[in-house]
């Protein structure tokens, strides 16, 4: 059939490699292995353009690379827990697990649609209990260790409704179901001790040079290392004191009054029996109930309350008011801050807006004028001179730093302290559709973990979805209810389930071993396939899933499951699809379906078009255009191939043995640099957009060549290379047409697994031509000369030729006739 006809290959293609099971993989101790990996998707109902994009890359280079002789693993399986699910079941009046395999085998067959070559036997979903009860195995050694561990804290909660809220199911700080307000309630809550390997997580950022810089620095940010000092302030009334942190201990002499966090545990003795005493415990309850993220990100406006209370501060004796300020964090520091308005901008507003005293104590540099506190309109937060600071004025103020600090420590005052932003992370969630935590309490032995050989704690299927989006789990007496796993006394089952980010934070290790039944981790296949070679996914994972599966794997490592350090050796995040410049997405109502793409002009098409409009981390802005064009691309080389195919099939392609006439040199040149520029585009670079643009020229020298072709056998033969390389390059790309083409010029399937094509050094090489010389007609040299020198620089060449200037003896040059390839002739 001379027409590309998709429709009539590609289901035939896919059931060929599904039936050969062409893509699935084993230990191959005799081949390099290459572990590429496409994060998980959600199974939220339907694949998206974003995944089509992020799986499209991550299957060039998996084909690519296969190709190239690599033993690649390419899994895909499914991030099956999480709230959306819930969310379906209550407006669907379904369940959870019904909404999500249905989900899972829809999105699954999409998949196959667009002929991913993933190996399908070790697909899971992590919503499956043979996936979760090694997780739950996972949270009993870290309880056991210390890395799991309970405390209290802050979770949302619904008056009304009764129940926890998801931060999903908070809109503009009112309930999603009843639209009451949502105060904050203080519960205890499990936690993992990501801080345990603060320093190694941070550390090893500076060994991972397959990242991109930037989430590189998002991590970096995150784990937010500060190095600064811890001082004391004595209470005025002798009795105790607050300890601060700051990195900016230059500016002791500046701190003119205190701040607390609200959650500060001083705040109720401080103002306790002074008249100030109701109006702080008032302000305390206020900033509680104000949504936390707000308060973390500084949105909210700066308030505070004056305790009744004053501390000292240990440079100037003078005493400092203490306030409750709604900008302190408990959680970061000692939950205190020294107040010093003339150099931090938050303390300057707040000052001015309470009437606090300001003191200059930094200047700008030796020379400059210190302001009056009533001229500032700012605060001057730079480093500089020290001024109004006893001893320490003039000095730097890295320098007084070190040296205030140093004298605090004398005096017992004072250290050098080292904080960190990162926060333990909190994995309770108080929702059904997750993995429950193996926990049972009882009231004589108190918290128990389950048994390892009781494991898996299952998630009950045939409970109903109570109408307010609270989790069925504490309602279920069937669930609560058990023994104690040491006392066999009754106990209560934990109900709440495990954050989803814990599922996809080692599920890249269970890839190498999915069927794996005595452990979590199969030693063997796991230090076989780990690390991960190559990572693709989205920016917006940068921070959270990326540290929790670094954090993750150094624990396993410490369990002796894994033996590696990190988990993912190269990084590639792809930009987002866009469409009429903005996100794709339902609310703005630009989505591009991929299934109708699919159905009109087939899976290739759509593969290549989101390859060859923009490199991978770049934006892809999608393009019906764009689209058409691939389409006509692809139809072009399908007929290259139907319409001479005759011709082609008598000839065996050229194998650079035997010289070429010059007139087919060039195809053959242009063969091998087009080979050379696409494998360099696709493994240095993934600039699968350029190697598109290269094939693409090759295939329009190939159709220039035809014509003159003619019965030429060794011209055929020199098509036949062409157009051999092009299947083969365009083979992880485009794999259904390739496939299709290659076995029709007679040759086996699967192209697939084929070596990818190499090029020769010398068929890189330009051409050249011998040019004779002459004067006056008479021949007197030899010229060795690219073929494709202009005229100007041919007459340049053989004016300057040593044996010619001999002859030309300096004499005038009259004329100078040019026959471009064959001759010069001088006549002077
Ligand atoms: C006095 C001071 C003077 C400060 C000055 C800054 C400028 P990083 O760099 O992020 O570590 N701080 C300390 N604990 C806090 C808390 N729990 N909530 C809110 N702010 C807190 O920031 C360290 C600085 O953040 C500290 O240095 C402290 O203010 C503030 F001219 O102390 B500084
Ligand atoms: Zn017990």
């Amino acid at each position: 059939d001379s027409r590309y006809n998709p429709k009539s290959i590609e289901k035939k293609w896919q059931e060929y490699w599904e039936r050969e099971r062409l893509f699935e993989v084993s230990e191959d101790p005799a081949k390099k292995k290459y572990y590429l990996l496409e994060m998980f998707p959600y199974p939220s109902g339907r694949i998206h353009m974003g995944h089509v994009r992020n799986y499209a890359i991550g299957d060039v280079m998996a084909r690519f690379l296969s190709m190239r002789g690599y033993n690649v693993l390419h899994p895909m399986g499914w991030d099956a827990f999480g709230m959306p699910a819930e969310n379906a079941a209550i407006k669907a009046k379904t369940h959870p697990a019904k909404w999500t395999y249905e989900n899972i085998d829809y999105m699954r067959n999409q998949l196959k649609q667009l002929g991913f070559s993933y190996d399908w036997s070790r697909e899971f979903a992590t919503c499956d209990p043979s996936y979760y009860r090694w997780e739950q195995l996972f949270f009993i050694k870290m309880y056991e260790s210390g890395l799991a561990y309970k405390k209290k804290s802050y979770v949302n909660w619904c008056d009304t409704c009764q129940t926890v809220l998801a931060n999903e199911q908070v809109e503009d700080g009112a309930c999603w179901r009843c639209d009451q307000p949502v105060v904050q309630k203080e519960m205890e809550q499990w936690f993992f001790k990501i801080t345990h390997y603060v320093e190694e997580l941070l550390e090893w950022l500076d060994k991972l040079p397959g990242w991109p810089e930037r989430v590189l620095t998002m991590q970096r940010h995150w784990i937010g290392k500060s190095f600064g000092s811890t001082i004391r302030f004595p209470l005025a009334s002798g009795q105790g004191f607050i300890d601060v942190f700051t990195t900016r201990a230059d500016t002791l002499f500046g701190a003119t009054f205190m701040s607390l966090a609200p959650e500060h545990p001083m705040v109720a003795t401080l103002c306790r029996g002074h008249h100030e005493e109701q109006a702080v415990l008032d302000f305390v309850e206020k900033a509680k109930q104000a949504k936390r993220g707000e308060r973390d990100v500084g949105l909210l406006e700066k308030e505070g309350v004056f305790t009744g209370s004053y501390c000292i501060n240990p440079m100037t004796q003078e005493p400092m008011p203490i306030y409750v300020a709604n900008f302190v964090v408990m959680e970061y520091g000692t939950g205190a801050v020294m107040a010093v308005p003339a150099h931090d901008q938050r303390d300057f507003e707040f000052a001015r807006k309470y009437g606090l005293p300001i003191k200059v104590v930094i200047k700008e540099n030796e020379g400059a004028d210190v302001l009056h506190p009533d001229q500032l309109t700012h605060a001057f937060e730079e480093d500089g001179v020290l001024v109004h600071s006893g001893p320490y004025s003039g000095m730097s103020s890295a320098q007084a730093r070190e040296a205030i600090t140093r004298d605090l420590e004398a005096r017992g005052q004072g250290s050098l302290t080292v904080q960190y932003r990162l926060r333990d992370w909190g994995i309770s969630r108080q929702r059904y559709w997750g993995a429950p935590i193996p926990i049972v309490y009882c009231d004589r032995c108190g918290t128990v973990p389950v048994k390892e050989e009781d494991l898996p704690v299952i998630l009950p299927l045939d409970l109903e979805m109570p109408e307010n989006g609270a989790s069925p789990l504490p309602l279920s007496e069937a669930f609560v209810q058990t023994t104690c796993p040491r006392c066999g006394g009754p106990g209560r089952r934990e109900t709440d389930t495990m954050d989803t980010f814990v599922e996809s934070s080692w599920y890249f290790a269970r890839f190498a071993c999915a069927d794996y039944t005595e452990g979590p981790l199969d030693p063997d296949r796991v230090d076989y396939w780990m690390p991960v070679d190559q990572y693709i996914g989205g920016i917006e994972h940068a921070v959270l899933h990326l540290l929790y599966s670094r954090f993750f794997t150094k624990v396993l490592r410490d369990m002796g499951y894994l033996q590696v350090d990190e988990p993912f050796t190269n990084l590639l995040t792809q930009g987002m699809v866009i469409k009429d410049g903005a996100k794709m997405s339902k609310s703005k109502g630009n989505v591009v379906d991929p299934d109708e793409m699919i159905r009109t002009y087939g899976a290739d098409t759509v593969r290549l078009f989101c390859l060859f409009a923009a490199p991978p981390e770049k934006e892809l802005e999608w393009s019906d255009q764009g689209v058409e064009g691939a389409y006509r691309f692809l139809g072009r080389v399908w007929r290259l191939v139907a319409e001479n195919l005759e011709k082609l099939k008598t000839v065996a392609p050229y194998d650079g043995h035997d010289p070429l006439p010059q007139t087919l040199q060039s195809l053959h040149r242009k063969t091998h640099q087009t080979i050379k520029k696409v494998t360099e585009d696709i493994q240095q670079r993934f600039h699968f957009n350029t190697a598109i643009a290269a094939i693409m020229e090759l295939v329009n020298e190939i159709y220039g060549s035809l014509d003159k072709a003619k019965e030429d056998r060794t011209a055929w033969s020199v098509i036949r290379e062409a157009i051999e390389a092009v299947i083969l390059m365009l083979s992880p790309m485009a794999p259904h047409i390739a496939e299709e083409l290659w076995t029709s010029l007679g040759m086996p399937a699967s192209v697939a697994k084929r070596p990818w094509p190499t090029y020769r050094e010398e068929a890189l090489a330009t051409e050249t031509v011998l040019v004779v010389v002459q004067v006056n007609g008479k021949l007197r040299s030899r010229l060795v000369v690219p073929a494709d020198i202009s005229e100007e620089a041919l007459k340049e060449a053989a004016l300057q030729d040593a044996k010619i200037q001999s002859f030309l003896a300096g004499k005038p040059v009259r004329k100078t006739v040019v026959v471009p390839k064959k001759l010069v002739n001088i006549v002077i």
